[in-house]
């Protein structure tokens, strides 16, 4: 195996390799990961590792003993599980049990994937909930480096805010003959199959679930939701995904499959899939229970239903709660959960129909079934309701389902953001969307309604799809790993900074050097809303080419049976998606939102073409005019990567040579790229609309 080892090289662990370490904890599943962590840093960087697994209550009284008569002889790190730890006195040594000590925070009760983090008379201590919580601990432990291991630390209490941290895989199992082996895969093949056959690198896959542990990602759905031949997972090539399971067992992630809703059809022999057929039934059913006979720890399934191409239950006159629940109650009986897609509407569309609205599709086809999924179904809802594009309103499905189980879906692969040719940092995009409130100030976020604070308080969660593949960097961009590290720093708590987030991977990555971590910043931080300036303007969407979505094509989608159209003629450009004289989308947003976007007056700039089809010569809340914006911006765009690049430049000889190369080479591709998109985009405006650039800047009319 060759891979880059990103966020987590052997150096990362040097301040915790150089410590004392007492172990707590069983040898056996995520606990034996930690302990074997804990083994790889001290034999590198010279600590100690005294693992005890027998009678954790005597090691603490010893230690409390030890604590009076010779302080010098107690270790520096202390970790754990609560259920070993309590029972001897204070659970932390060193720590006199008091009020405010880490024995009242633990007092609260921890679940299995929380941990407490203290520090105090020289001992670090973590203890958790779980095996899982003892991993996240120790991760918490090295991201601190050597912070934790000085001064003092009152006790904190980790938990993470959503209880689903998900990626999905787009991966085939063959080589797509147009998609590829990863659909919308920016990093070289599957890393769990090559040829249609398992991958034999299981040290690969063992260093992906590794990063993902540490991140706290608990839960991979390892193959295409575009299911095609890979179906056969779920049945008789069952034991790729036994293998798979075993691997991201150790890592505290549970393995999900994506299955094809005409499976019984397919795999089965039936002559219908139709969810209320009794057959039906029984062969989900029987399906489920063989799986769970090999994987007794197995998340569900991942269905991505009558879209694009998809069987779904609309075949048989049934609906989507209909088509979820016979799933549901297939996998009820074992545990499992259904993650069903919201990502459906009419890609066979006739762009002469004016009023058929592809972002209005989740909420129609949805919303009604409010309230009939269910309790083991999750629906799993696109932060937007087209497409993963670089900016789009949120969707309002996630504010009309109280009574549903919601998972927020982002793209960590770039689709639609650079293909991971492009430096464009998510965090940011990410940290914005999860804090949007649908209900204005006084509501809760998206993030607060996966995690369960909704109206309704139905736990959902949040997924994403992975941008990983064979490529050594992992995601063909090295820099665009930061995107995958700070997913699952989001969703373990969206309330997280993410320049902050972004420090604490380029810290880890490319180690303590202030400089890096500046540098890095002048590269990374604000890149989403750089490549905003220079593609699709206001929120207008999908200037993309059709099929690849790399770079510009003004009209690419315009005449397309997607749905996707931006109507931009002589006098302007924007979608009508009013109530008063469009489409009506912005009705199914609560207020204050609904009158915001509703309103010319209102309507953020960044949305105004979502929203509203304006002049040209429109002012936006800004102060300038729409067409002079979408000029400013696209060379401002193209200004800022040459910037961004320059940055880069200055951190030659302070970066490995490998990643300085690859980073190189796609920053000129990028510049290729956005000088292509600003001088498209530009000329097309300025032929559309014959008005000038103020700036006499070079277009070509
Ligand atoms: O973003 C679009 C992609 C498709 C993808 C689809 C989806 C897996 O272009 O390639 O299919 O979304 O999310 O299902």
């Amino acid at each position: 195996m060759t891979a880059h080892a990103a966020w987590l090289p052997p150096a990362a662990f040097a301040p915790l390799g150089a410590q004392r370490t007492l172990l707590l904890a069983d040898d056996d599943g995520v606990a034996r990961t930690v302990r074997d962590e804990v083994t790889r840093a001290v034999s590198a960087f010279g600590g100690t590792l005294r693992t005890d697994d027998d009678a954790p209550s005597l090691v603490l009284a010893e230690l409390a003993a030890a604590e009076r008569s010779a302080p010098e002889a107690l270790p520096d790190v202390v970790a754990g599980l609560l259920e070993d730890a309590v029972g001897g006195g204070s659970a932390v040594p060193g720590e006199a049990a008091s009020s405010s000590g880490p024995d009242a925070v633990v007092d609260a009760g921890l679940e299995p994937e929380d941990f407490v983090l203290a520090r105090s008379g020289g001992v670090t201590a973590v203890l958790a909930g779980g095996p899982h919580g003892l991993l996240y601990g120790l991760h918490e432990v090295v991201r601190r480096g050597a912070g934790a291991f000085v001064g003092e630390i009152a006790a904190e209490r980790h938990s993470p805010a959503q209880s689903l941290r998900m990626l999905d895989h787009w991966d085939n199992l063959h080589v797509h003959p147009v998609m590829g082996q990863v659909e919308r895969g920016y990093a070289g093949g599957s890393i769990f199959w090559v040829d249609g056959e398992p991958n034999p690198d299981r040290e690969r896959i063992a260093a992906y679930a590794r990063l993902l542990g540490s991140i706290g990602v608990n839960a991979v759905a390892v193959n295409n939701v575009n299911v095609g031949s890979a179906a056969v997972l779920l049945t008789e090539r069952l034991g790729d995904v036994v293998d798979l399971a075993d691997i991201f067992r150790a890592h505290g992630i549970a393995t999900y499959l994506s299955v094809s809703f005409a499976s019984p059809v397919h795999l089965g022999g039936l002559d219908t899939a139709d969810p209320l057929d009794e057959r039906v039934a029984a062969w989900w059913a029987d399906a489920a229970s063989a799986v769970y006979e090999r994987i007794p720890d197995f998340g569900g399934f991942l269905v991505k239903a009558d879209s694009e191409g998809q069987p779904g239950p609309f075949t048989y006159g049934r609906d989507h709660a209909d088509g979820a629940n016979v799933l549901a109650r297939a996998l009820a009986p074992h545990g499992g959960t259904v993650l069903w897609r919201a990502f459906v509407y009419n890609h066979t569309q006739d762009w002469r129909d004016r009023s058929t609205d592809r972002a209005r599709a989740a909420f129609d086809h949805f919303t009604p079934l409010d309230g009939k999924f269910d309790d083991n179904v999750v629906v799993q809802v696109k932060h937007g309701p087209l497409d993963f594009q670089v900016r789009e309103a949120v969707s309002p499905v996630l504010a009309a389902m109280p009574r549903t189980r919601l998972a927020v879906e982002l793209q960590v692969t770039q689709e639609y953001t650079g293909q991971q040719k492009h430096v464009c940092y998510l965090g940011e995009q990410w940290s914005e969307l999860l804090g949007f409130r649908p209900w204005g100030e006084a509501g809760t976020d998206l993030a607060g309604i996966a995690a369960g604070h909704g109206p309704g308080g139905r736990r959902g969660g949040i997924a994403a799809v992975s941008n990983v593949g064979t490529d050594e960097f992992w995601t063909g961009h090295p820099l665009a790993q930061a995107n995958l590290y700070a997913f699952g720093r989001l969703v373990w708590d969206a309330s997280l900074d993410p320049l902050a987030i972004l420090d604490e991977w380029a810290t880890l990555t490319f180690g303590a050097d202030d400089d890096v971590r500046a540098g890095l910043r002048e590269v990374m931080a604000g890149s989403w809303l750089t490549y905003e300036k220079y593609t699709a303007p206001l929120g207008v969407c999908f200037m993309v080419t059709p099929g690849t979505h790399y770079g510009p094509s003004v009209d690419g989608y315009e005449y397309s049976p997607w749905g996707t159209y931006h109507f931009a003629d002589r006098e302007g450009i924007g979608v009508d998606r009013t109530v008063a004289t469009g489409t009506g989308f912005a009705g199914q947003y609560p207020e204050p939102w609904r009158s915001t976007y509703e309103s010319l007056e209102t309507c953020p700039d960044e949305l105004l073409l979502f929203f509203h089809h304006v002049p040209y010569t429109h002012v936006l809340r800004s102060g300038v005019t729409v067409v002079q914006h979408i000029y400013d911006t696209h060379f401002e765009g193209v200004e800022e990567v040459e910037a961004r690049a320059a940055a880069w430049e200055r951190l030659e000889g302070r970066v490995p040579a490998d990643v300085d190369a690859r980073v190189r080479a796609l920053l000129a591709e990028q510049l290729r790229s956005a000088r292509e998109w600003r001088d498209q985009v530009n000329t097309s405006f300025l032929r559309r609309s014959g008005i000038p650039d103020e700036r006499g800047r070079t277009i070509f009319p």
